[in-house]
């Protein structure tokens, strides 16, 4: 389902605080969407939603997703629910509902390349044997490109049944492996962020593309909170990147857990 993209201000919506006259002005929390803030694919609750406006008034707040903003939208509602959203990595941004500079995949891989990469993986895809196949195998996104090889129209049982056989016979992990043999002359990273895909973008187009929005803002501390931290997770680079405070959580209530001990039950 696409989610229309809201009707945005410039300005800070009604009863939220500008950064500057927050309790930590120089402080910004970043969550990652899929398992942090929701679970994979789902609306975030409604606790989360009021935890997340509890710290909006101590420190900036923001989301960095890896999948693209209508479906990240249908999670967390609403971009004024933020400071900034960062979706496909920071790949597409905003500030305060305002879009700010997008990157483009097909522009830095270029159109032959792209081809040959799609016939690539749909004659790959052809013979791989997977319990069920549904439809669009690759998502075109505007900063990356999303491959699942059993089709981004599987439903929520689907997604969890394929997630456990992926867990077994390593279909994401092999198709990676062997892409990244076929492909290593675009400089591409390949990451296993969600449940049932991978996402494929330039190197260095992971989540860390996000803090070169927030750079000139002038935050000294970063927080980032996800659940994919582990090498090869789609999380790994921003959570250990020197410049941010990195957190692993487990859970959408593990994540409110560690804001409160961190911050809301703070005096
Ligand atoms: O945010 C994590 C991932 O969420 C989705 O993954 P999947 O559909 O496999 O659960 C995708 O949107 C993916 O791009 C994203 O990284």
């Amino acid at each position: 389902m696409s989610v229309p993209l809201p009707v945005t201000t410039a300005t800070y919506p009604a009863g939220v605080k500008p950064i500057s006259e927050r309790k930590f002005p120089k402080t910004i929390c970043m969550f990652d969407v899929d398992g942090t803030l929701s679970l994979a694919r789902q609306q975030a609750k409604p606790e989360m939603f009021a935890t997340l406006a509890k710290l909006r008034e101590h420190c900036a707040v923001a989301f960095v997703g890896g999948s693209d903003l209508n479906k990240i939208l249908e999670q967390v509602r609403s971009l004024e629910l933020f400071d900034f959203g960062f979706a496909e990595n920071g790949l597409v941004a905003y500030k305060l509902g305002q879009p700010l500079a997008a990157a483009s995949f097909i522009k830095h891989v270029g159109e032959e390349e792209y081809k040959k990469m799609v016939n690539w993986i749909l004659r790959y895809l052809s013979e791989v044997d997977v319990p069920v196949k549904r439809g669009t195998f690759i998502e075109f996104r505007n900063g990356m490109i999303n491959v699942s090889p059993i089709g981004r129209n599987a439903s929520i049982q689907e997604r969890i049944d394929f997630e456990k056989f992926d867990k077994v016979h390593g279909i994401r992990a092999d198709m990676v492996t062997k892409m990244e043999q076929e492909f290593v002359h675009l400089g591409l990273t390949f990451a296993i962020g969600g449940q049932i895909s991978f996402d494929i973008f330039p190197q260095g187009w992971d989540k860390t593309y996000s803090l070169r929005h927030i750079e000139p803002e002038g935050f000294d501390t970063i927080h980032f909170f996800g659940d994919k931290t582990f090498k090869g997770g789609n999380d790994y680079e921003i959570f250990s990147d020197p410049k941010v405070t990195g957190h692993t959580v487990t859970s959408p209530e593990d994540t409110m857990r560690q804001l409160d001990e961190l911050f809301l039950t703070v005096a």
